[in-house]
């Protein structure tokens, strides 16, 4: 689903699910997109695609962790140290966070993907600024939602956002050209963001923007821009079902 008003993108989310919980998603992401901190939606795209079961791949989530931090400069602070410590350069990292945080779609707007930057040169490797890079064709293996919410720090309405951000973080990690993610929300209330990397897993952290900022969005480090296609068909189209992290974090 993805929802906007005026060309501005409200909302988004996927799922990867059987047929017969089809119905009962559906109505819960048009209530979703209608009822959003960001604003009511004009316009509503939703789209089913069949994906053969055979196709779809399990793979554990990545350990979850959460840095607790007392404001975002100490949070993105902490995020561009820890960036460093997997081998990123200072100034790639610093530049790719400015450019997130002024709004990367054109106009300084928020973008309805994620932004690419190639980790060697700096460069925005995404096909489409406004788009950026979705990934979808995910989900938490339906035997497993009980386990898994046992796993999550906050109960209540925060858990349905982590979960779906573990899930795609826990997607984007086992890409081998992406070393990490950072992430944070575009509803001007939500503050945590997390980093997460194959590495250390899926650390959130509490602070990563000012509150009331409508900006917030996702950058993807590459390691390189070969294979730049197949990363975005993976990231785009492969099925996977998460099951709990085999290793839990602190
Ligand atoms: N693929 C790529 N980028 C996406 C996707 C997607 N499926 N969905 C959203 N984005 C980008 C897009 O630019 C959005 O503007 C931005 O991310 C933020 O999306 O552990 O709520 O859904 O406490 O607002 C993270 C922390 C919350 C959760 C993230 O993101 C926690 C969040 P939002
Ligand atoms: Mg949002």
């Amino acid at each position: 689903m993805r929802s906007s008003r005026e060309n501005i993108h409200i909302s988004g989310a996927e799922r990867l699910l059987d047929f017969d919980q089809l119905e009962e998603a559906m109505s819960e992401m048009i209530q979703r997109a209608l009822v959003h901190p960001r604003g009511r939606a004009a316009k509503i795209c939703l789209t089913l695609e069949t994906v053969a079961s055979q196709q779809v791949r399990r793979a554990p989530l990545l350990s979850l962790s959460t840095l607790q931090v007392k404001s975002w400069q100490e949070g993105r602070q902490r995020a561009v140290d820890l960036l460093i410590a997997l081998g990123l350069e200072r100034q790639i990292v610093e530049n790719a966070i400015a450019q997130l945080a002024a709004g990367p779609a054109p106009q300084s707007g928020v973008m309805r993907g994620a932004m690419l930057i190639d980790a060697t040169t700096g460069q925005r490797l995404e096909p489409d600024q406004a788009r950026g890079v979705r990934v979808s064709r995910m989900d938490i293996e339906p035997q497993a939602q009980k386990e898994v919410r046992q796993f999550l720090p906050a109960q209540g309405l925060a858990s349905q956002r982590i979960t779906e951000a573990w899930v795609l973080a826990s997607k984007v990690a086992l890409a081998p050209q992406v070393i990490a993610e950072l992430c944070w929300s575009d509803d001007p209330d939500y503050l945590t963001g997390y980093l997460a990397s194959r590495q250390n897993g899926y650390q959130r952290i509490t602070h990563l923007k000012k509150a009331g900022s409508p900006i917030g969005g996702r950058i993807f480090f590459i390691r390189s821009r070969d294979n730049l296609p197949a990363l975005i068909d993976f990231l785009q189209n492969s099925p996977i079902l998460f099951y709990p992290p085999e290793v839990q974090g602190v």
